[in-house]
């Protein structure tokens, strides 16, 4: 997939504002500076497209984005450390309306840091998902952060960590551009399973049909 002239669409600050996109929406979640601004700008090619921020959890914003034949949306990041109970009851709430919204969510890229295990929060969030039986994928970020032979293992022990084996689980630097091809081929995959179920199969019923 290349991607051009990614835009920004809007911000929602509540469920009122989520909107319902006519293409796939793809969201990506993860703790506050696990790189989510980044890995959105590198792969729209554009610095400044989602602010990177190096003071996070300000913001509880849904950032929606064009990305041409998808929708991006930005969620708000969690665990940070700051914030207080109320806020952090806030958070799972948008959460919460994000996931039962009308607009029904093709595929999650859930983010953790390529260096630690992941949190409880990120535990908490793939549980969540699976509940739900949102497919998703977990990215491990920062993989410039470690040395090449490294990144490999740090896959294995993430993917064991969260009980969904290394295959589910793909290193990305935003920062050098490591592993964002695969990332790309697998928005490729996302976007053909979803195009096959939505559109061809009747179409191929017909056809036998009419042959008989
Ligand atoms: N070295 C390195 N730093 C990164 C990478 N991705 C993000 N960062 C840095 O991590 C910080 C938080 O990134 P940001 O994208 O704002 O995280 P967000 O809060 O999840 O949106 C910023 O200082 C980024 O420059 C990466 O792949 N490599
Ligand atoms: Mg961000």
């Amino acid at each position: 997939m290349i991607i051009k002239n990614a835009k920004f669409i809007t911000s929602a600050v509540d469920k009122k504002g989520f909107i319902v996109p006519e293409k796939p929406l793809i969201a990506i979640c993860g703790k506050s500076n696990v790189g989510k601004s980044s890995l959105i700008n590198a792969l729209a090619n554009r610095k400044g497209l989602a602010r990177t921020s190096v003071t996070p959890g300000r913001t509880r914003l849904v950032n929606y984005f064009d990305f041409g034949e998808f929708v991006l949306a930005d969620l708000p990041g969690y665990g940070f450390a700051k914030v207080s109970q109320s806020e952090k009851a806030k958070w799972g709430k948008m959460l919460e309306d994000f996931f039962s919204s009308k607009a029904i969510i093709t595929h999650v890229f859930s983010l953790v840091d390529i260096r630690h295990d992941p949190t409880s929060d990120d535990e908490n969030m793939i549980n969540y998902l699976h509940h739900y039986a949102i497919p998703f994928t977990v990215i491990a970020t920062k993989a410039d952060k470690i040395g090449k032979t490294r990144i490999y293992d740090r896959v294995k022990s993430i993917g064991n960590y969260l009980a969904i084996g290394e295959k589910s689980v793909m290193a990305v630097s935003s920062e050098s551009g490591y592993g964002k091809d695969k990332i790309l081929q697998k928005l490729d995959d996302i976007l053909s399973i979803y195009n096959d179920s939505f559109y061809n199969e009747p179409e191929v019923e017909k056809d036998e049909e009419t042959e008989n």
